[in-house]
């Protein structure tokens, strides 16, 4: 065979891959399992660039060039299992199947073990930027053998998105490490969102002001540090118009939010891992409240307020409160993020380049943002940095917020308006930063029920106080 690159899953997303591949100059195989998606792409696309369509799976392995690299694009789950199944009898050693869906990374550990096993390569990469990002260049995350990336590095550098000229596509690491990155990316977009949110809700209740105004006001924050494609779409989405209504158009959306699932792994992972990631999980579960129908119904109108409406004096100076409170807690998000990816990275043995995620996440993907230089330099400063936020840059950033942060979630709370990423990422600002935590209660309350012992700041070793006789101190 021929081509350099295969796709199969002619979906939407595998449709404009493909067509990405063929107007990059590829020689492109395609397939599909009903053909009518590829009959499809060749009738609308074809001349876009050199396609090899079959109809077989047979044909298409057949039309590849070795090492054949083969980039599958469908449903995640049991059909990328079925096609896996299907592929391998026809490949050969050395060649390479390309898992470019949703995949949960576990099941990405599990089909590299297996395909490896064959001596196959099998890389699960992370792609995002949607439909749009696909075609005109995504940010990909690629994990597998190094080996692999020597033979995919080229081809799915040339296709993804460029900022400054640089590719937003590196080697993430072994086995499920790209797409355990781009589960993490995926969460920091929950929390981005959420935070987005809040500070649109703030405006709202604080100021009073029309879905429009706040538009304008997300539209001046987009020129400046906060400066991303969610913020960006966030100006656009609140001054567009309902046609049917005339009415701004997200008052007229339904306030329960929805979600895929990449939210919740995030979450599950950071609780096996044992990392906080509360903007993550705060965004997760107020996506999970703004759909708990029947709550919501029973609260309304019942639960007491006792607030009083807000009516904010110095709008100027609210609306850079907000600003500041908004980017302090996006840098909390992040830097939770980064450090459940050096949690994983670490158990799994992955050697993630962290500073080289943020530099893949700058375009192409939903979080692509101007901030993630920033993020890149802190760990081009220090590789092994432990905590984003202590990063002198990070440092000045959000000490520069800390007093505008603590007016604007103090004001939530005296007024009922909830925030609770805003809220959580200033808790935890606070926590990490404590000389000395609660924990120590906590400590002695375990080992008073269940003898589960406890460390003294004054001497080494584990202790145990017999609580419930003469309460002396014993070494555990
Ligand atoms: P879908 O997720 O809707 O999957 C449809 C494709 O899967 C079709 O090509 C279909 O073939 C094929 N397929 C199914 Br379903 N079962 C199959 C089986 N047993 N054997 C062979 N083929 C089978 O497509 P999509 O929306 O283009 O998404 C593709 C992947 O990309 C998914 O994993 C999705 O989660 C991910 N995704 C990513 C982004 C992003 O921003 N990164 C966005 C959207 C989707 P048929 O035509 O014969 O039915």
């Amino acid at each position: 065979g021929t081509a350099e690159i295969g796709v199969t899953g002619l979906a939407v997303m595998g449709r404009n891959l493909a067509r990405n591949f063929a107007r990059n100059g590829f020689t492109v195989a395609i397939h599909n399992r009903s053909f009518a998606k590829t009959q499809s792409l060749l009738d609308d696309h074809g001349d876009e660039g050199t396609f090899v369509a079959s109809e077989s799976v047979e044909d298409f392995v057949a039309s590849l060039a070795r090492p054949r690299k083969v980039v599958v694009m469908v449903k995640a789950g049991a059909a990328t299992d079925a096609v896996i199944d299907e592929l391998v009898p026809l490949l050969d050693e050395g060649d390479i199947v390309v898992d470019a869906g949703n995949a949960h990374f576990p099941d990405t550990v599990r089909r590299e073990a297996a395909l490896r096993a064959k001596g196959l390569h099998f890389v699960g990469t992370g792609v995002s930027g949607g439909e749009e990002g696909a075609l005109l260049g995504p940010s990909i995350m690629p994990g597998g053998t190094a080996e692999s990336y020597e033979w995919l590095g080229p081809i799915l550098e040339k296709i993804s998105a460029k900022v400054d000229g640089v590719p937003c596509c590196t080697y993430v690491g072994p086995g499920g490490a790209g797409h355990f990155v781009k589960m993490v990316h995926n969460g920091i977009e929950y929390a981005d969102m959420q935070l987005i949110a809040e500070a649109y809700d703030l405006l709202k209740q604080g100021l009073g002001a029309s879905a429009a105004e706040i538009g304008q006001i997300f539209a001046e924050w987009n020129t400046g540090d906060l400066e991303s494609f969610l913020i960006e779409i966030t100006a656009d989405v609140l001054q567009h118009v309902d046609a049917a209504t005339g009415a701004a158009f997200v008052d007229v959306v339904l306030d329960q939010a929805e979600q895929k699932g990449t939210g919740r792994w995030t979450v599950q992972n950071a609780l096996d891992l044992g990392v906080p990631i509360t903007g993550i999980a705060e965004a997760t579960f107020a996506r999970a409240l703004s759909g708990s129908v029947p709550q919501r119904t029973a609260a309304l109108g019942t639960l007491p307020a006792h607030t009083t409406p807000w009516a904010v004096e110095d709008r100027d100076a609210f609306v850079e409160d907000v600003r500041l409170a908004l980017y302090a807690s996006k840098v909390v998000a992040y830097s939770q993020g980064f450090d459940q990816i050096a949690a994983a990275s670490e158990q799994f043995g992955w050697d993630i380049d962290r500073g080289a995620m943020a530099r893949i996440w700058r375009g192409g993907c939903i979080i692509r943002a101007r901030f993630l230089n920033r993020i890149t330099e802190a760990y081009e400063r220090n590789a092994d940095l432990p905590l984003l936020l202590a990063d002198e840059y990070f440092t000045g950033a959000v000490g520069n917020g800390v007093q505008a942060w603590r007016r604007v979630v103090s004001g939530a709370a005296l007024h009922g308006v909830p925030t609770p990423a805003f809220a959580s990422s200033l808790a935890y600002y606070d926590g990490v930063r404590a000389e000395r935590l609660p924990a120590a209660l906590i400590q002695a309350q375990r080992d008073f029920f269940g003898a589960h012992t406890y460390r003294r700041t004054d001497r080494e070793g584990t202790f145990h106080t017999t609580w419930s006789t003469d309460r002396t101190e014993q070494d555990a």
